[in-house]
């Protein structure tokens, strides 16, 4: 044993235990720098790509928002907000605000870009649909031949004084044309819903737990503001509420947003949990009619309690892809820059 090399390195027993504690502790230590240097270099890049994102050439203003993990959908909602479901999600950049109609111009100025609603029907169409037209609400809704984004409830309207307004009237595949141009995308229902939630989990609206905080809804919906009892509202100016915890205005009404989903009203069911993005193609999403929708989100100047609560972060909408109205927009999302 005198020779046995190991026997150079024992150690008392208390000894051993201080050596064992001192050597966790330094391991410890480094991981834990290591870690905090890394979030730091993290945040600091993060913050020169929110930078970098604002005021990009017909884009406007984006936010990051942070990677996590969320519980999606409503136990109190329409049977196609549940089941619950968690939901990771990868950080990704949204705009502040829908996309107004100087954005949109902007993009129809250097593209010569002419929107579905705008382009003569196809043959065979229904008729009273045979002019271009999209569809407008005035006591109840109605395709109105000659709606478009820029008359937006009508031909009779225009978008005097409403630059800052959110663009109208185009459908799926125009906000798509619009996001591929200023080198973005259209968010995916599951980044939308996180996003409109603010990192508040499990509370019901984009503001709270509370359906109308201080008495009052702080969004443009239905009941918002006092109006004669036949007077619909319309949409505002962006940003004209307070915006949620991530710096979303909007995320509640003012205008339905596209995403870049088809809908299935049982999706939830089966939906992955890691950065889902929908049924897998249009075929997919056929409902028992054969017909094909895509998902919006957020309620409109239109949602109010008596038709669920449309504005709740939870709620979904579907739509045909070529479907436009007074009350749907969009605003884009990013992955990186
Ligand atoms: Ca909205």
């Amino acid at each position: 044993m005198e020779n046995d090399p190991a026997s150079a390195f024992k150690l008392p027993p208390a000894t051993r235990s201080a050596v064992i504690l001192i050597v966790f502790f330094f391991a410890w230590f480094v991981l834990t720098t290591l870690w905090v240097l890394n979030d730091a270099r993290r945040i600091k890049r993060e913050k020169e790509q929110a930078r970098a994102a604002s005021g990009q050439a017909g884009g406007g203003e984006m936010v990051w928002i942070p990677p996590g993990k969320f519980t999606m959908g409503a136990n109190d909602g329409a049977p196609d907000e549940q089941p619950l479901h968690d939901v990771r999600v990868r950080g990704f950049f949204m705009d502040k605000t829908e996309v107004t109609n100087a954005q949109f111009a902007q993009f129809v100025e250097a593209t010569g870009y002419v929107t579905v609603a705008e382009r003569k029907p196809a043959a065979g169409a229904p008729p009273g649909r045979q002019e271009a037209g999209a569809m407008v609400f005035w006591i109840h809704w109605a395709y109105i031949a000659g709606a478009n984004w820029r008359h937006p409830t009508g031909p009779d309207s225009d978008l005097a004084g409403r630059e800052k307004f959110p663009v109208v009237q185009v459908c799926w595949e125009d906000a798509a044309a619009y996001a591929n141009w200023a080198g973005k995308r259209l968010p995916t229902e599951a980044e939308w819903e996180y996003a409109a939630r603010g990192g508040i989990m499990h509370a019901a609206y984009v503001w709270g737990s509370e359906s109308r905080p201080g008495g009052r809804l702080p969004a443009n919906v239905f009941g918002a503001t006092e109006r004669a009892a036949d007077d619909y509202g319309g949409t505002m100016q962006v940003g004209s509420f307070p915006p949620n915890n991530y710096g979303l205005a909007d995320m509640a009404g003012n205008v339905w947003e596209w995403c870049a989903d088809w809908y299935r009203a049982d999706f939830y069911k089966k939906s992955g949990h890691d950065n889902p993005t929908g049924p897998a193609s249009e075929e997919e999403a056929r409902d028992e009619n054969g017909i094909a929708q895509r998902v919006a989100r957020g309620g409109s100047f239109l949602s109010g309690v008596d038709n669920g609560a449309d504005y709740r972060p939870s709620a979904r909408k579907k739509a045909a892809p070529d479907y436009a109205a007074c009350d749907l927009g969009f605003r884009c999302a990013r992955s990186k820059f």
